[in-house]
Parts: C-alpha cells; sequence; structure tokens
C-alpha cells in the first residue's frame, strides 16, 4: 500500500486523505484587518484540524478563473504566519503556491508539502523544493488563471490531461524529486468546461495508471453549481458526492472546505471498504 513522504512525514494512503483548505486571502475572511486575516485562518486551520483534516493547504493567492495575481512577498507576508502557527503545533502543512521564493521561504517555515497548479513549471520551481524532502501536488491547468475559463480546448481531454502530468512526474524525477513525493491532480475547473470536468472524473482511473496518487479538488466548485444550480456557499452536499464519486476511481486524496462533511462521508465509505466478505 502505497506512502506519501512528506518531509519527515510518511502518510499512509490505505485510507483516503483530506486535505483541508485554508484560505489567507483578504476576501477569503470578512472579519477585518491584516493580522486579523491571519489570525482568523490559523483559528479556521485549528478547527479543520479537529474536524479530523490529514494535511492543511494554506493559500495566500487565489486561482479562481479571474482572479488576480498576488506579488510573493505580499504572498510571503500572507501564510508564512499561518504556516509557522500551524507547523509549530505538529500539523501536517502543504503551501498553495506557483512561486519558487514562496515554496522557499514555506518549506523553511515549517511545510512539509508543496501544492502547485502550475505542476513546479515556473523557472527554478523544482530545484526550490528538490532538496527539502517535500511532497509536491503537480496540478494541470490549461492557460492561466486570469483567461484559463475562456475557451478551454481539448481533442482528448483524459489522454491530454494524462499526458501532460506524465511529463511532469519525469520532470520532477529528473530533478531529484522521488516519485515517493508526488501527487498529480487533474485540476478540477482549471481550464476545463463542464463536459471536460466530467470526463477526467468518470475516467480518474486512467489517471491511476500513473501509478502517483491522485488527488482531486472538487470543493464548491462551479462544476458542481451547473449540475445543482446552487450557489457557491450551498455545494457541500454536491461536494461530498463529486468526492466519492473521484475516490472510487482511486482518488486517495480530497482537497476541501468542510472537513468535517467530508470526514462522516469516509467513516461510511471505509467501513463499506474494509467489510470483511461473508462477515
Ligand atoms: N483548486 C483551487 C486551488 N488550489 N490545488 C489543487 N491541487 N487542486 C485544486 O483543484 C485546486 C488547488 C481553487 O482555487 P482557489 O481560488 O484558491 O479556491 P479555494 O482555495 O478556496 O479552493
Amino acid at each position: 500500500m502505497s506512502v506519501l513522504h512528506a518531509g519527515s512525514y510518511r502518510l499512509s494512503l490505505a485510507r483516503p486523505l483530506v486535505m483541508g483548505i485554508v484560505n489567507v486571502t483578504p476576501d477569503s475572511f470578512s472579519d477585518g484587518g491584516r493580522v486579523g486575516d491571519a489570525q482568523a485562518s490559523i483559528r479556521h486551520a485549528f478547527k479543520l484540524q479537529e474536524e479530523g483534516a490529514d494535511i492543511l493547504d494554506v493559500g495566500g493567492e487565489s486561482t479562481r478563473p479571474g482572479a488576480s495575481a498576488v506579488p510573493a512577498d505580499e504572498e510571503m507576508r500572507r501564510v508564512l504566519p499561518v504556516i509557522e502557527a500551524l507547523a509549530g503545533r505538529g500539523c501536517v502543512v502543504s503551501v498553495d503556491t506557483m512561486k519558487p521564493e514562496v515554496m522557499r521561504a514555506a518549506l523553511d517555515a515549517g511545510a512539509v508539502m508543496v501544492n502547485d497548479v502550475m505542476a513546479l513549471r515556473a523557472p527554478g520551481a523544482p530545484e526550490a523544493v528538490a532538496a527539502s524532502g517535500a511532497a509536491v501536488c503537480l496540478m494541470h491547468m490549461q492557460g492561466e488563471p486570469q483567461s484559463m475559463q475562456q475557451s478551454p480546448y481539448y481533442v482528448d481531454v483524459v489522454e491530454e490531461v494524462k499526458h501532460f502530468l506524465q511529463g511532469r512526474v519525469v520532470a520532477c524525477e529528473a530533478a531529484g524529486i522521488n516519485r515517493e513525493r508526488l501527487v498529480i491532480d487533474p485540476g478540477f475547473g482549471f481550464g476545463k468546461a463542464l463536459e471536460h470536468n466530467l470526463a477526467l472524473l468518470k475516467q480518474l482511473d486512467h489517471l491511476a495508471e500513473l501509478d502517483v496518487p491522485i488527488l482531486a479538488g472538487l470543493s464548491r466548485k462551479s462544476m458542481l453549481g451547473a449540475l445543482t444550480g446552487r450557489g457557491v456557499d450551498q455545494r457541500e452536499f454536491a461536494g461530498v458526492a463529486a468526492h466519492l464519486a473521484a475516490i472510487a476511481r482511486g482518488a486517495r486524496l480530497v482537497r476541501v472546505h468542510n472537513v468535517a462533511a467530508m470526514r462522516d462521508a469516509l467513516a461510511i465509505w471505509n467501513a463499506v471498504e474494509e467489510q470483511q466478505d461473508g462477515t
């Protein structure tokens, strides 16, 4: 059974892992000032930890369609105090960033995983993480966050995403990042129309052929809104269903806002999976 190497942690993937989303962006929390943002994020992260998050994914730059870029120093100012506080309390911390300088600083501050929607394609990104021993999530994205949803186009979305991720796995291994440290992610909603997202979810097991653990991030995404007619704050049930659909097709990690809901779903899932035949 596979194990993810993340710094000094060895995370068993025998059961699906839950990555809780910790946003440190001014628009994520409405309770005011800048220091308040960090404190609110830390409180929120501890709540997710108590609810059963296995990994806390701290991000200081939104990658939603149309979101504007954040300079590296501002991103560091947002995420570093949060990472230090969480790592200092023994949490397994991931940093959600595309920038090599933020990766380095976050790893120094105690992060043991880098979650990169650019799949370490920024110049210097593989070097920034190679020596650290940190885990890396390599995500597929067509285009850039600013424009990726304008006209996503694929001939065969599953094959193209798989081919891309395979190339990134090879590039990471060549840079000295062992396979035991790698996770792949099809990047739901990142330069994909509804039919692309559904094809990727339906055929997620094709990515399992790459023999690298798969992460699925569907929480609150627009495809859930398109299928249910629900606004972004009312997509929890749909998100749980989508993540279970992903797990049924081989995902070993899920990235979610609502950890408690996902934990309940996994209590059922794991009990069914582990039930012995004939008892
Ligand atoms: N989705 C978002 C951000 N980071 N990382 C991975 N590996 N997979 C994802 O699907 C993924 C991700 C969504 O973007 P954002 O605008 O930051 O929203 P939030 O962090 O609240 O999900």
